[in-house]
């Protein structure tokens, strides 16, 4: 039987386990990704591993998330990054580089090769053919040490491109489109595999387009195969000796498979606020626009920026609209400025930002009151401009910049004939911004700054859990909902105990008084519940606040990973009506829970204010089970590491 491409990376990198879809699996990690929202408690951790020199064949630290420097906080992370990196192994970054993923694309990817990131849009990387995922910072922090990534065999699911895009339709439009078949939650457990004609026709920026939004699927990861458009890529970058050709056997068998016909694509956009939430353009029709905001690490490529550049040339962004535009790399920028495209953008009216996240994760630009915001971004769940009433809708950047001009949402198909832009035979290569660890890392001096404070560490798992439950929340509840992120908390990523003041504060202002009041106690969630990023914070937060338990009817991915790895445990309701039965405040008691959790996938939760016995799942492998008893992956990590 044939080997589809992600089951022939994961069997050349498995370290334990059978690749039965749903078994626990363990593989060797080759490169590692942080970036600076995530990094300084990954490093902090990793510096707690105690491991002096990373153990990967590639490991680079990116400053990109927290470039606003409105008090010293984000620069004194930066210090620290740069200095924890240098003594440990780390290639740095530097602030003005650029988006990690995007610049890891173009710099640092390997067809092949494995890549963990503590970020959840690492898969990007699936564009270049790297089997590439996104974890919380400890599982980066033990992978960066040289132990295995732990993972649940996924399936694999085969998105099969016919066809060839029309003008204006672009690669945005095919994940879109994947996105409205198969939803927010239609990815988890899934890899997403790209095949068929259509992906002949796609670069490499294109396809790291859709692999970065299969994240928005919840996938494990998406990836295309290693052929003769990677390696135009890698050449075009000066790389070209880091090709392989990677493709699934002829006779692979896949979990699922969906097609579609490139010829039938529209302009889409994902309306507010969920990026399943897509339609066809000139079905929303001709609303009125206040903002377009083109960049993040979706859609900042050379290729991207060149097709803005030349719909705007000539024109004049409508007096309404702020346009603003981020190039993902400095490779991009610089790039725009030799050729002139960027004078082109800034003689339209676009204001210019640096090669960062900015207004993707609320770093500024937030929006005005009940504003319309074109956005070329990822995630448009509500708040995360920074502006509550806000209304985001995701779109490619041919329709950012065609709506920027009009004022009003618009189908670039009304521009008439297409501007060309070809793919560059060798871009600007400079990697002057990326500092190469000291040879001798012992003697740097990791510098602190008084924002860094000690990450809270779960104790031991006692015999009995009890505790009220502190908030009920609906489905789809996302990591923005449970540690908010923006211009104003970011900076206090390294501070979690000021962080935890916020925590969940999006569905109740009130949660972290009544958990602090409390002394801790449960969540109780719907579907899919801590679905979006990869942040740590969702769980350090609440086990900050004494969180003990979250009850949801079922848990994105990368989420459950970060509760278990904080000693959190996930339960699932084995009877979903019983989500409705149980209310704020009632007080739960599992007892005999070390024993419970070791016996089996089920456990009873004993309802005290309603008198009655709630039945939860709990799907942990044997190692999630130790960790879960020791109360957490560190001290899980510390206890089985020899002196
Ligand atoms: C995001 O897009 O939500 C982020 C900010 O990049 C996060 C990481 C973080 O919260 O720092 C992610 O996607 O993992
Ligand atoms: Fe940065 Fe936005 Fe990409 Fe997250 S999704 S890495 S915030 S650009």
């Amino acid at each position: 039987m044939g080997m589809n491409l992600a089951q022939k990376i994961i069997e050349e990198h498995l370290v334990s386990g059978e690749m039965t879809a749903g078994r626990e699996i363990s593989i060797k990690i080759d490169q590692t990704l942080t970036q600076d929202s995530t990094g300084t408690v990954a490093y902090l951790q990793f510096e707690a591993i105690g491991i002096p020199r990373v153990k990967t064949k590639k490991s680079v630290a990116y400053i990109d998330h927290n470039t606003l420097q409105a008090g010293f906080e984000n620069a004194d992370d930066h210090k620290y990054i740069q200095t924890v990196a240098s003594r440990h192994g780390v290639y740095f970054s530097r602030p003005g580089n650029g988006i990690c993923h995007q610049v890891h694309l173009e710099r640092f990817g390997v067809p092949g090769m494995t890549l963990l990131g503590s970020d959840s849009h690492t898969p990007t990387g699936g564009g270049i053919g790297m089997l590439a995922i996104g974890a919380g910072g400890l599982d980066v922090a033990v992978a960066m040490g040289g132990g295995p990534y732990y993972l649940a065999m996924p399936k694999v699911c085969r998105v099969n491109l016919k066809g060839k895009l029309r003008p204006w339709v672009s690669a945005k439009d095919i994940i879109l489109e994947v996105l409205r078949l198969l939803s927010v939650k239609g990815g988890v457990g899934k890899v997403i595999e790209y095949a068929g004609e259509g992906i002949t026709t796609l670069t490499v920026p294109e396809r790291a387009t859709i692999a970065n939004m299969g994240a928005e699927l919840g996938a494990t990861t998406s990836i295309f195969p290693s052929d003769d458009v990677t390696l135009t890529f890698l050449k075009a970058q000066g790389r070209q000796e880091e090709w392989v050709e990677l493709k699934p056997d002829a006779d692979a068998v896949y979990d699922e498979c969906v097609e579609i016909d490139l010829d039938e694509l529209a302009p889409l956009a994902a309306k507010p606020h969920s990026p399943d939430n897509v339609a066809r353009v000139r079905d929303i029709g001709k609303i009125k626009i206040d903002q377009v905001a083109i960049g993040s690490c979706t859609n900042s490529s050379y290729m991207d920026m060149m097709k803005v550049a030349s719909i705007l040339k000539g024109k004049t962004v409508k007096p309404e609209v702020s346009l603003v535009i981020a190039p993902g790399s400095r490779q991009v920028l610089n790039m725009l400025a030799q050729n002139g495209a960027l004078a082109d953008m800034v003689a339209a009216g676009a204001r210019i930002l640096e090669s960062a996240c900015g207004p993707c994760i609320g770093m500024g630009q937030a929006p005005a009151t009940n504003a319309v915001s074109l956005r070329t971004f990822n995630r448009n769940f509500e708040g995360r401009s920074g502006t509550p009433s806000a209304q985001v809708y995701l779109v490619s950047p041919e329709v950012a910049a065609a709506s920027a001009i009009a004022g009003v949402l618009t189908d670039p198909a009304e521009l008439g004939k297409i501007p060309l832009v070809n793919m560059p035979d060798k871009f600007a290569i400079n990697d002057n911004m990326v500092v190469p660890p000291a040879p001798e890392g012992v003697e740097v001096e990791v510098i602190r700054g008084p924002n860094i404070k000690p990450f809270p560490v779960n104790r031991e798992m006692p015999d009995q859990l009890s505790g009220v439950a502190l908030i009920k929340v609906g489905d789809n509840i996302t990591t923005d909902h449970i540690m908010p992120s923006n211009a104003k908390l970011l900076p206090y990523r390294s501070n979690i105990p000021y962080l935890a003041g916020y925590c969940l504060t999006p569905c109740d202002p009130e949660f972290p008084k009544r958990a602090k009041d409390n002394g801790g106690g449960f969540i109780i969630g719907g579907s899919n519940y801590g679905q979006g990023s990869s942040r740590e914070h969702a769980a350090l937060a609440p086990l900050q606040l004494g969180v003990k338990g979250v009850l949801a009817k079922s848990f994105a991915r990368i989420h459950m990973a970060n509760l278990v790895n904080s000693g959190i445990l996930p339960m699932t309701f084995a009877d979903e009506a019983d989500y409705d039965k149980i209310e704020n405040d009632d007080e739960l008691v599992i007892d005999d829970i070390r024993k419970q959790i070791t016996s089996g996938n089920e456990l009873i939760i004993h309802n005290k204010t309603g008198n009655y016995d709630i039945k939860a799942g709990i799907s942990l492998s044997e190692r999630q089970v130790r960790m879960m008893l020791a109360g957490g992956l560190l001290n899980l990590t510390r206890a089985e590491t020899p002196e």
